[in-house]
């Protein structure tokens, strides 16, 4: 294999190794999440960000997830921001890619107090106008994507902490029957959609779950269409609920389905290999109450990349919330969501370091590289990152690093002060080298 990956020949082998750059996975054998999920009757899904999904972000949110949630796109905010003037060019996008990668799509969210667009929070309104702009814009939008949709989460976030309404645009003008209203006006727009309430911190058995179930019982009593509670999970490490599988039972029991619908497990920053266990723990503690229970529909995590959650910006100082860390490697929480859905793991999951090769900035005849080398649950004291140019790139200049290249191989050792990569911790160095006619990536080798 060595000798062959000198050879100028192997282009496009080579391009498409770099593929697999950015994702170092020790599963590459292993089955990829959706598939094990799908095999246990269970969706796993991911909030995503239309526009980053290409190149590595894309690969992995349509290879492992068989569902989808667009973080923001679908939101009243980001669909009508002008009043009648309509923006669904990201929503329409996350359809297209789900509907390209045989993925469902849950709409989020209909009605809530946050992210709506400011002429309709600063107006003044009746409440049979605003009625009428809750009927008209649930029309609308179910409307629009109507029979493609798997679920819709129609009402987000009613209630406070202690179980009362939350105080809302809605609720304090339309009363609580704000939530029927919504419900209907949206199964009359997609009889095939699961309607469901969505909310967090209703994960256990506690005052604000009581009220959602006492809301659902009483929706269901009245012939109100729910189909189904979204249980957010935005946890803490350490901290899963002990009675989330009795809760989702008893959601079950009522006769509606239940999804965890945006789970992420924020943990204090920097992560190490103790909190990364926990943290994997506590994963496959979420994953494993879901799977117990028939009627739980799946499991939805809230970004699958550190790169992209929403944690760091609202909670600074923690963060690594996610299964893949912030360079797409899969974290133990990754390896532990997919051993609670029936699959191996090879290696175990005890932790890696990986390199992540990227083009900074090109030009006509030349071109400057990085490689980020990040250690999760592993540490280094020296290393090499080693590749083979597939194009006849040639280095000509690094920092960081003492980089050889002989023929297409490229060796790169580190600097006397850059050896160390502790847990959790990263290195960069960088270099400027020449290419012409195409500049593919290559997989990058650590040793
Ligand atoms: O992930 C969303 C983030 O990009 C937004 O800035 C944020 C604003 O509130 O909303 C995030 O998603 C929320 C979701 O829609 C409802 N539950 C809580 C989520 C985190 O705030």
């Amino acid at each position: 294999m060595r000798s062959l990956r000198t050879g100028l020949s192997l282009v496009s082998l080579l391009s498409g190794l770099a593929l697999l750059v950015p994702a170092p996975t020790a599963s590459a054998a292993d089955a990829p999440l959706r598939d094990l999920a799908a095999a246990k009757g269970k969706v796993m899904g991911t909030a995503v960000t239309g526009s980053k999904l290409t190149g590595t972000y894309g690969d992995l949110a349509g290879a492992q997830f068989n569902s989808l949630t667009p973080g923001n796109a679908m939101k009243w905010g980001s669909v009508e921001p002008t009043r009648g003037s309509y923006n669904w060019a990201e929503a329409d996008q996350i359809l297209n890619f789900a509907e390209a990668h045989g993925q469902q799509v849950r709409g989020h969210t209909l009605v809530w107090h946050s992210q709506n667009p400011s002429w309709l929070t600063n107006g003044t309104w009746t409440a049979a106008q605003l009625g009428q702009l809750m009927n008209d814009h649930i029309a609308l939008e179910v409307g629009r994507y109507k029979g493609r949709l798997a679920a819709w989460d129609v009402v987000n976030e009613p209630f406070n902490e202690d179980g009362t309404y939350r105080q809302t645009l809605w609720y304090n003008g339309l009363g609580t029957g704000y939530i029927a209203q919504a419900l209907t006006a949206a199964r009359a727009a997609d009889p095939a959609a699961r309607l469901y309430i969505n909310d967090y911190n209703v994960e256990g058995v506690n005052a604000k779950s009581t009220a959602l179930y006492n809301l659902v019982k009483s929706l269901k009593e009245q012939g109100v269409p729910i189909d189904g509670v979204g249980l957010q999970a935005h946890l803490i490490v350490g901290q899963v609920p002990a009675t989330l599988q009795q809760n989702i039972q008893r959601f079950a029991d009522l006769g509606v389905d239940v999804a965890i619908t945006e789970l992420d497990i924020r943990m204090t920053l920097p992560s190490d290999s103790t909190k990364l266990a926990q943290q994997a723990a506590d994963y496959k503690a979420v994953m494993n109450a879901c799977v117990a229970v028939a009627r739980c529909a799946g499991v939805t995590v809230w970004g699958f990349t550190d790169s992209d959650s929403w944690i760091p910006s609202t909670f600074p100082g923690q963060g690594a919330a996610t299964p893949y860390d912030e360079n797409y490697a899969p974290k133990p929480a990754y390896y532990a969501i997919a051993e609670a859905l029936g699959g191996t793991t090879t290696p175990p999951p005890t932790g890696a370091c990986t390199a992540a090769y990227s083009v900074t900035s090109q030009w006509d005849t030349g071109f400057t590289g990085q490689v980020k080398i990040s250690c999760s649950g592993a540490a280094l004291s020296s290393w090499k990152a080693d590749w083979t140019y597939g194009a006849g790139q040639r280095i000509t200049q690094a920092w960081n690093a003492t980089c050889t290249q002989s023929g297409a191989a490229v060796s790169c050792a580190n600097a006397a002060y850059n050896g160390t990569v502790p847990d959790g911790g990263s290195v960069t160095f960088g270099f400027n080298a020449s290419w012409s006619g195409s500049n593919p990536v290559p997989a990058v080798t650590l040793e």
